[in-house]
């Protein structure tokens, strides 16, 4: 089975289906878990499991976690309180058809969820307790006040003003490169990996974290609604400095080369085959979606 079969299979089975209550609220974490997406975080967990010679089913519940994770605050970002978004991965958003307060608790649950599965008897006998506690502590860091939520404060913080590069670059290094790293470092651990090669596969991540919103940022402009399964110009409609905004479109292309070249380069510590993987920065440096 491929990776993304593995990866959808696992994570729809995750999703409680035996609960007769609450049917609006799992409905609704299906609803965005199963509305598709380019499963680019389990993706990395996976591929960097194999490479530092782990076993791809003991790193699968991570994997699905953070998978877990990522929708929720895409969830949570569309709502009117954030970006007001009213399509998501070329569908309704979650709030348009479930209503506000279930997209919320939708949201909340997925977070809780990652977390009952990166702790459950059955992970921990395939992985170890050892790697699930590391887990848990990557995950909830990743995700907090100084990883991904707290990127998405210094977003709001800079909206209808002119913020320069740096802080651009911190707010999208959290905001969009955490959850990157948390899954290229997670792929390690749970594959017993070194600190040599935890480092490698970090800087491998804030490589391509950082190129993967530089591109996010060209699509707002260039792309289409349909393309992008989500409104382009919100950038500019929510008054956000962006790459794209201070630097220019031709100057935000070559730094994506140039990163992704770096993401590659931190690739030659690894022993194993990085083949997968390099396609992968490279396919993401000229994704379309
Ligand atoms: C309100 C408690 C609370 C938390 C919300 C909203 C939020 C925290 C964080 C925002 C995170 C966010 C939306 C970051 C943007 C990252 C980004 C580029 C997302 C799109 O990722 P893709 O392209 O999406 O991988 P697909 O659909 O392919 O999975």
């Amino acid at each position: 089975m491929n990776d993304l079969k593995m990866i959808e299979q696992a994570l729809y089975a995750y999703v409680p289906s035996d609960y007769e209550y609450a049917k609006a609220l799992t409905d609704s974490m299906s609803y965005s878990l199963e509305a598709g997406g380019k499963r680019i975080r389990p993706r990395l967990v996976l591929e960097f499991a194999r490479l530092c010679g782990g076993d791809e089913k003991a790193a699968l519940p991570f994997a699905c976690a953070l998978e877990m994770i990522h929708t929720f605050s895409l969830i949570h970002d569309d709502l009117p309180c954030m970006d007001d978004d009213d399509m998501r991965r070329g569908k309704p958003s979650n709030h348009k058809v479930f209503g506000e307060d279930i997209a919320l608790l939708a949201g909340d649950a997925l977070l809780s969820l990652a977390f009952e599965i990166a702790s459950a008897p059955e992970t921990v006998k395939n992985a170890g307790a050892e790697v699930c506690v590391r887990c848990v502590n990557i995950l909830s860091a990743y995700c907090g006040a100084t990883g991904m939520i707290g990127g998405q404060v210094i977003d709001l913080e800079n909206e209808n003003k002119i913020a320069d590069l740096d802080s651009v670059t911190e707010c999208n290094r959290k905001k969009t490169g955490a959850l990157i790293k948390a899954a290229c470092e997670m792929g390690c651990v749970c594959a017993g990996a070194d600190k040599k090669q935890i480092a490698a596969a970090r800087l491998f991540a804030e490589n391509i974290g950082i190129a993967f919103q530089i591109v996010d940022d060209i699509l707002d402009v260039t792309s289409t609604d349909e393309e992008l399964g989500k409104p382009v110009g919100s950038d500019e409609e929510n008054n956000k400095s962006t790459y794209v905004s201070l630097l220019g479109i031709e100057e935000c292309k070559r730094r994506v080369d140039k990163l992704t070249g770096e993401a590659i380069e931190a690739l030659e510590l690894f022993n194993g085959d990085t083949s997968s993987l390099k396609e992968l920065a490279l396919s993401l440096s000229k994704r379309t979606n």
